[in-house]
């Protein structure tokens, strides 16, 4: 057995004007009970430390930088590593990041057991509009506020196995499984923040959205025979409502675990990696079994 005691730490709702205080105290209470738990492993939402910003259009970009980190960890954050620290758990969680060049990423960080930082993704899938649309019952600006992803989807080394990120939109593209599957991936991290209805079609409402999404996560971890731990940042922001359905996928794509609440929650699985190998090894050897000579048009216009 190589066993990862996860936890998935879902978020309620974070209105626009909590503080970052009042959010990294909820972040710590959840770690704590995580702690309490026997987790090793805490993984949070996508832009854990703010409300899910990118459903206002702002012009202002003074306004807009107050959604975003410059460091990291930094002066609101440093509380939560310091009690991750003290608890020995790793941690991954989503944040608006700031890069000293002046760049904008939604990114995700995987820690250690110590709190260092030992890997870093910027969300490549970036769904929605970058101007305001009038058409939409709501915006959803992601491509106005972020850049695309510049670090590709590398995996590391953490707590005895092999660890991977991906970000809300990404789990619905099988391309950013496989380029971590093909690296040996055993546990993929993603954080979301999903309305609970279609913008653009009313019809599609939240059973939809929750069905969408537990396919897109049970099949990213079936046909790369890899642990899935997926993270809503859920319920009704200042109106907005967003999913819940916070899961953790075994590498069968079987649902092991799945939030029932749209508030802060937590669900903990003993994640054994080695059941990983007997899909790795059999029908997703991707060694023996690819025909890449058929793959090209994926990688062309
Ligand atoms: N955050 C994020 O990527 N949300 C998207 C909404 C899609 S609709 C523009 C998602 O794929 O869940």
């Amino acid at each position: 057995m190589r066993e990862i005691s996860t936890a998935a730490l879902q978020m309620g709702p974070i209105q626009k004007s909590e503080s970052r205080a009042e959010v990294v105290a909820r972040m710590i209470s959840l770690l704590e009970q995580a702690h309490a738990a026997g987790a090793v492993f805490a993984v949070f939402p996508e832009l854990t430390l703010t409300t899910f910003f990118p459903r206002w259009y702002v012009e202002d970009q003074a306004q807009v930088d107050q959604w975003f980190e410059a460091e990291m960890p930094g002066p609101h954050t440093a509380p939560l590593f310091a009690r991750a620290r003290e608890l020995k758990i790793a941690m991954s969680f989503g944040y608006g990041e700031l890069t000293p060049e002046g760049q904008h990423f939604n990114t995700s960080i995987l820690t250690n057991r110590e709190g260092e930082i030992i890997g870093k993704y910027r969300k490549v899938h970036l769904p929605g509009h970058s101007e305001y649309d009038p058409e939409r019952a709501f915006q959803h600006l992601e491509k106005r506020y972020f850049l695309p992803g510049d670090l590709g989807f590398p995996v590391w080394r953490n707590l005895g196995g092999i660890m991977g990120m991906m970000i809300c939109n990404d789990r619905r593209w099988p391309e950013a499984y496989r380029v971590m599957g093909l690296q040996g991936v055993e546990m993929v991290t993603l954080g979301f923040n999903t309305p609970s209805v279609n913008s653009q079609m009313s019809s599609e409402g939240p059973e939809d959205r929750l069905f969408h999404h537990r396919l897109s996560c049970q099949s990213g971890a079936y046909q790369n025979a890899t642990w899935v731990v997926a993270v809503a940042k859920a319920g009704v922001e200042d109106g907005h409502s967003l999913i819940g359905g916070s899961l953790i996928v075994d590498p069968n794509g079987k649902i092991v675990a799945e939030t029932k609440t749209e508030e802060d929650e937590m669900i903990v699985h003993h994640c054994d990696l080695e059941a990983c190998n007997f899909g790795k090894s059999t029908i997703f050897d991707f060694k023996r079994h690819r025909r890449i000579e058929h793959y090209g048009l994926i990688t062309q216009r």
